[in-house]
């Protein structure tokens, strides 16, 4: 193989000022930030498969791109040398985490037996390339979609032939993320949804999926997996109707079956756009139903509907975001993982660096801009007046236990209450959010 990332030297942090497109402007790893280091509060990952395996194909023409890891004499080496121009990558862009699905890592196989020996053989290499270079697994996860038999779902399937499989696939990933020291696994339930109704019990899909989730639960304290399992939220693409809609649909699920406190969420804030939510709204939702788990850092387009999976630059977006992040407490095992793939006619190597370099930026900007907020916290200022009446008397009585709603309707005064109402002060708050960016 061609030395992948020639001339490219490793990025550092340059600064504001800088106008090198290859530093860093904001991304300065060891600065303390509110009494973390940057790294530490982001803990970016880089994937595996928009950047080293994907090669640009759209469902309208091949891949434009012939990245030098791209070929080999053999499928083993090609995969091989995917994952060696990963961590140079990794190394060369000091990212400290990466993630990957089992199917990104290793050749391609006809048979769980031989995707399992394939993997086994992968691990060992990942394992060693960990250790050399100090990178570490954000998380792992089963690619469930890509191959035929799951068209009609993998924990959903109507055939229990194709959810053996899947379980076995599950299995094998799960255990290959143990023994690298994931800090989480992720279930991103690409097919677990239908097209119709008409050819789908939908009851009979929600019990098996909570029966096999709870099966997976089972074998992570079996093995000893201390990381979190999560459910990737989505609501459409690329089924019609996807069972995990949004964080809220996950948490009922979740609910239903018992496991609120073991499966968290892995929140993208292009999955929330596509569900008619903000990104911030996500993150505040899993923080008060206590399930936030980790993030995929990429946007779509406003423009379509498409899951268009970009480096995501919207610093003002990001930072609504990082403000509940980092106000309920920041991340534990999650991080924020690039799940986002430069364009099509992007060939060079690189823009895969511009790319991360950017989104990593912003991503710095935006945790700036909440060390600002958090300053003074106007905004929890703000929010505290406008919920103190809940302190008086009559709101505690409203809130104790014992309160019927004969109780609570006879505390009503008995006159309209005009002239109490108070401003929202939307406008005074927003500027806020942008004098912190300014
Ligand atoms: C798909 C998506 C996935 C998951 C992992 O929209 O986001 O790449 O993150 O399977
Ligand atoms: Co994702």
């Amino acid at each position: 193989m061609t030395e992948p990332f020639e001339g490219i030297e490793p990025v550092r942090y340059e600064g504001p000022q800088s106008t090198n497109p290859m530093a860093f402007r904001h991304y300065d790893k060891d600065r303390v930030v509110l009494g973390k280091r940057m790294e530490e509060h982001l803990r970016p990952a880089v994937c595996f498969w928009h950047t080293f395996c994907w090669d640009g194909f759209d469902i309208f023409g091949g891949g434009p791109f012939s990245r030098a890891w791209h070929a080999g004499s053999s499928p083993a080496e090609i995969a091989r040398a995917r994952r060696a121009a990963a961590f140079e990558f990794f190394s060369k862009l000091g990212t400290p985490l990466h993630c990957f699905h089992d199917i990104d890592v290793c050749e391609p196989s006809d048979t769980p037996d031989a995707r399992a020996q394939n993997l086994a053989v992968a691990v060992d290499d990942l394992e060693h390339r960990q250790a050399e270079t100090g990178v570490r697994l954000l998380w792992g996860t089963a690619n469930l979609f890509s191959h035929p038999r799951y068209a009609a779902g993998e924990l959903t399937n109507p055939d229990p032939e194709v959810t053996a499989c899947a379980l076995r696939q599950v299995r094998d990933c799960l255990d290959a993320t143990h023994r690298l020291g994931g800090a989480n696994y992720v279930l991103w339930g690409g097919r677990e949804g239908y097209d119709t109704l008409l050819n789908t019990d939908l009851k009979t899909e929600l019990d098996h999926f909570g029966r096999f989730l709870n099966m997976i639960v089972e074998h992570k304290h079996r093995i000893g997996f201390k990381g979190k399992i999560l459910i990737e939220p989505k609501p459409h693409e690329p089924m019609y109707d996807q069972y995990d809609f949004d964080t809220a649909t996950v948490f009922g699920f979740l609910k239903n079956h018992g496991l609120e406190s073991e499966v968290h969420v892995n929140i993208e804030p292009n999955h929330a756009t596509l569900a008619g939510h903000s990104f911030a709204h996500e993150l505040a939702t899993a923080n008060a139903l206590g399930i936030m788990g980790s993030i995929d850092i990429n946007s779509g387009n406003y423009q379509n509907g498409w899951d268009t999976d970009q480096f995501n630059l919207d610093t003002r977006d990001i930072t609504l975001a990082m403000y509940e992040l980092i106000r309920a407490g920041g991340f534990d095992t999650g991080g924020f993982n690039f799940d986002a793939k430069v364009r099509r006619q992007s060939i060079d190597a690189a823009d895969l660096f511009h790319g991360h370099i950017g989104g990593l930026d912003a991503l710095a900007k935006a945790l700036l801009a909440t060390e600002t907020l958090l300053g003074q916290d106007e905004i929890s200022a703000n929010s505290a007046r406008r919920y103190a009446g809940w302190d008086s008397a009559l709101g505690k009585i409203l809130l104790a236990p014992g309160t019927s709603l004969g109780d609570a309707a006879d505390l009503a005064a008995n006159q309209g209450l005009d002239g109490r109402q108070v401003s929202g002060s939307q406008e005074y708050l927003e500027n806020i959010i942008k004098r912190a960016l300014d």
